[in-house]
């Protein structure tokens, strides 16, 4: 067998890995988290979970990772991370990317507990003291929305998303019924709901003009298009927002066709962030290289854990263009610790998002992160600074649970 590094440096026997196994758990929500143990007791995990598609993921490891990373030294990440990506053949995807990133999740997690250091230290230490969040204000209307604003307020938010019910639908993106536990994923099979473009248009501009009136100038605030708009659409809302100074407006159109953002980026100064479905620097080297975007909104459990992500981040920092990843409630919180890592070292951060977990999720991931006045601070703790309860895991089995679609008036098949 050709050198997998397992004799060939020191103290490498303690880090041989001796067992990979996955664990699928439901606390409010449907997680999958990779636990790796070494020779020497060290375990590290990393968070798997692919909203509404958990067990692909699941199965891809059970079957398909975890047998190849037996007997493999667990401080080689940069060789497993290559053999898992050029060794499967088939690249990239979101069930590919999200296995991959368990594995590199948790072999930082165990090299950084074997060093004695949190894992930011290992990444070139804090380029900040706390990682600026923004937090989620949502309402039925605009005076239900701007109650939520102004209670984010109170709880220290510097920044704040903003979704409202739009008059004439009956659901819109981002309005939930919890409105402090966000969570879209519904029933076994996908809810169906009505979209029209042309009444949210319309309605938008009016919910941030009220919004900047009832907090002033200074409070960031975010909007979510959720991939809804065509890139013309696009431009037409970031041109009327612009007297409202958004911080960002996200997911304005798909962006599987990357170019299609020059025609937003012509029209508007409102500044555009993408990313949270991308696993891969491909899938934006287009949108940085011709900046025509200015955050990248991958993170760590969908773009390949830190190894990837750090490159993304590095090519983003040539361009002037910033981090803001991902971090709803379906990343859990091994990825919100990993991730809260990464942010307080990138030099080129921008912003992270932080919905809040439910007090189940909480109590099946004890972490060392916490929230104050308007910033997550990454704890101390050798490694990530989450761990997995696995005897509370098991009293919440897997349920089935898929996102919503969005269909237009006459019954055509939209982007949720
Ligand atoms: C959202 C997500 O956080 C966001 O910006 O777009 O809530 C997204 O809808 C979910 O992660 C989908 O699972
Ligand atoms: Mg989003």
């Amino acid at each position: 067998m050709p050198s997998q590094g397992d004799i060939s440096e020191g103290h490498a026997g303690e880090r041989t890995i001796t067992g990979a196994r996955v664990v699928v758990c439901s606390p409010g929500r449907n997680f999958v988290t990779l636990v790796i143990e070494t020779r020497g007791g060290v375990t590290g995990i990393g968070d798997a979970t692919l909203n509404g598609r958990e067990l692909a993921v699941a199965s891809y490891l059970e079957d398909h990772v975890c047998p190849n990373l037996i007997g493999r030294d667990a401080g080689r990440i940069e060789d497993i991370w290559q053999f898992l990506y050029r060794g499967a053949y088939w690249r990239r995807g979101p069930v590919t990317m999200s296995a991959i990133a368990a594995v590199d999740t948790a072999l930082w997690d165990i090299k950084a507990k074997m060093a004695d250091m949190p894992l930011y230290q290992l990444l070139g230490g804090r380029s900040r003291d706390g990682v600026l969040v923004y937090g989620h204000a949502n309402g039925s209307d605009i005076p239900a929305t701007l109650e939520e604003l102004a209670r984010y307020r109170e709880m220290g938010y510097e920044a704040v998303r903003l979704q409202a019910g739009v008059p004439g639908l009956d659901t819109a993106y981002g309005v939930s019924k919890d409105s402090m536990f966000y969570e879209p994923a519904g029933d076994a099979l996908p809810e169906e709901q009505i979209w029209d473009t042309r009444a949210y248009l319309r309605f938008v501009p009016e919910l941030f003009e009220k919004a900047r009136e009832a907090v002033g100038p200074e409070v960031a605030l975010l909007h979510d298009g959720h991939h809804r708009m065509t890139p013309q659409e696009a431009a037409k809302l970031g041109r009327a927002l612009e007297p409202y100074d958004l911080f960002w407006l996200e997911d304005a159109t798909p962006a599987e066709n990357q170019e299609a953002f020059r025609l937003i980026r012509s029209h508007t100064t409102t500044p555009l962030a993408v990313g949270e479905i991308f696993n891969t620097i491909h899938d934006c080297r287009t949108l940085i290289e011709e900046q025509l975007i200015d955050y990248i909104r991958a993170t760590v459990v969908h773009a390949g854990g830190i190894t990837h992500l750090r490159r993304i981040a590095d090519l983003a920092g040539l361009y002037q263009v910033r981090t803001g990843s991902h971090g709803a409630t379906d990343l859990s919180p091994v990825c919100m610790g990993a991730a809260l890592h990464f942010d307080s070292w990138v030099p080129n951060f921008g912003i992270q998002e932080y919905m809040r977990h439910t007090e189940a999720t909480d109590e099946v991931f004890p972490h060392d992160y916490r929230f104050e006045k308007g910033y997550l601070y990454c704890g101390e703790t050798p490694g990530h600074g989450v761990t997995l309860d696995e005897s509370l895991a098991a009293k919440y089995p897997y349920e089935p649970k898929q996102l919503p679609v969005a269909r237009l008036k006459d019954g055509t098949l939209w982007n949720w």
